[in-house]
């Protein structure tokens, strides 16, 4: 079909433009008066303006019954009468209202249809926002991450994800936010002191002096540092004779010391030393007694000026979490420490190394993920770590 519009000063000049332009066939799809606005209203007439369609192989019958047939119309009957043609104009001007109104209408109609569309797409992304959201949270549960924990990620998420976010957004949020609270793992040589005595604390079996085995190993061999070892751990025999032949095997010093005097000494006497291990003797957590003479060992001993003076609490991250938070509630005294994680190889889950940092305020440092020495040992990394919670497969 093709659509022309004609304008005119008068509505039988137009429809003759239209007939001229388009034959005989055209029909009037509208007719409308267009006024002028402002001054020229006063000077100008009116403007008519006729809409005309051709539908070549239309046939007659098929002729919308509101438009008017050209064909019916030679010059004279267009004309005949100004009355007629004041009383088609009035016709005209109502079909022409009521078109406008259908139009009006249906555009109403259609943008409103097109907003509920964008209001459901938008909900549509929201929920699958939503949904993404909740299958990381149960991720982050089936992990072991504390409920609390969990929640308090995923709310400082959700605060932060504008309505346009996709999953990706959410996702990278989600894993910057673990890596915030995980912070900077520390080694024990980051800082800048020179020369440390580094006290290695925590339940029995843990894993204390395979750990203290392991970091000699890695500070003499590697990194070419001096190194002496103590053990505190006199309540039994194997346990002295362990580190023995750890230090034996790795050629470095070691002194066996039961009280705080004989601790003084030892640590005088590896005073040239870069690196002074001291092991402890692993106390049940149930036993604050016991726990407040490693205390008392730890803030009483000297330690010449210049050096540091490090505590290294040493938990497996098989231990159940309730137990967990025992250990360090009977610990919380012993003065600042860093964490150590043994025994990742034992556990699939590993939300409790991302707890109790949260719990303790402790800063991360190094994890154990089996029994060889030395080669079990690395500082965590807390990128991998993130990883694994939120579900990814990157378990180390
Ligand atoms: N699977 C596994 N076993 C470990 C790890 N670290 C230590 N162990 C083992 O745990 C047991 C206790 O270790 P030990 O160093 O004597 O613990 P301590 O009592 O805390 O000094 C030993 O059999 C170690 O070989 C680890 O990362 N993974
Ligand atoms: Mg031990």
């Amino acid at each position: 079909m093709i659509i022309k519009k004609f304008q005119a000063s008068t509505e039988k000049d137009a429809i003759l433009q239209a007939k001229e332009e388009m034959g005989s066939d055209a029909v009037v799809l509208n007719i409308k008066t267009i006024k002028h606005k402002g001054l020229k209203r006063i000077f100008k007439k009116d403007i008519v303006e006729v809409t005309a369609a051709l539908e070549e192989r239309m046939p007659t019958a098929a002729i919308p019954t509101n438009a008017i047939n050209l064909v019916a119309d030679n010059d004279t009957t267009a004309v005949k009468s100004e009355e007629k043609s004041e009383d088609k104009s009035t016709a005209i001007e109502e079909k022409l209202d009521s078109l406008q109104e259908m139009l009006v209408n249906q555009m109403k109609n259609s943008s409103e249809k097109k907003e509920e569309k964008e209001e459901k797409e938008k909900n549509k992304e929201e929920n699958t926002n939503f949904a993404f959201i909740q299958l990381v949270y149960s991720q982050l549960l089936e992990n072991e991450v504390d409920e609390k924990y969990a929640n308090q990620i995923i709310s400082e998420v959700e605060s932060s994800v504008k309505k346009e976010s996709n999953m990706d957004t959410i996702l990278s949020g989600l894993y910057q936010k673990i890596i915030l609270k995980l912070g900077e793992p520390e080694s024990i040589d980051s800082e800048e002191k020179k020369s440390k005595v580094v006290f290695f604390v925590g339940p029995t079996g843990v894993g204390k002096t395979t750990t203290i085995a392991k970091l000699a190993s890695d500070f003499k061999l590697d990194k070419k540092l001096k190194v002496a070892m103590i053990t505190a751990d006199t309540y039994r025999i194997a346990a002295v004779e362990q580190l023995r032949t750890y230090a034996n095997i790795l050629g470095v010093p070691i002194k066996v010391v039961y009280t705080l005097e004989e601790l003084n000494e030892a640590i005088d006497e590896f005073k040239e030393y870069d690196m002074v291990l001291v092991d402890t003797a692993g106390r049940s957590h149930k036993n604050k007694e016991q726990c407040e003479e490693i205390r008392h060992l730890i803030k009483d001993c000297v330690v010449p000026e210049d050096t540091g003076k490090d505590i290294y609490l040493v938990l497996s991250a098989a231990t159940k979490y309730k137990d967990l938070i025992n250990i360090v509630d009977v610990y919380d005294e012993i003065g600042k420490y860093k964490l150590i994680f043994t025994k990742l190889d034992e556990t699939g889950t590993l939300g409790n190394i991302l707890n109790i940092r949260l719990k303790t305020g402790a800063p991360l440092s190094y994890v154990t993920c089996g029994q060889v020495v030395p080669d079990d040992i690395r500082l965590l990394d807390a990128q991998s770590l993130a990883k694994q919670l939120l579900g990814g497969e990157d378990k180390k």
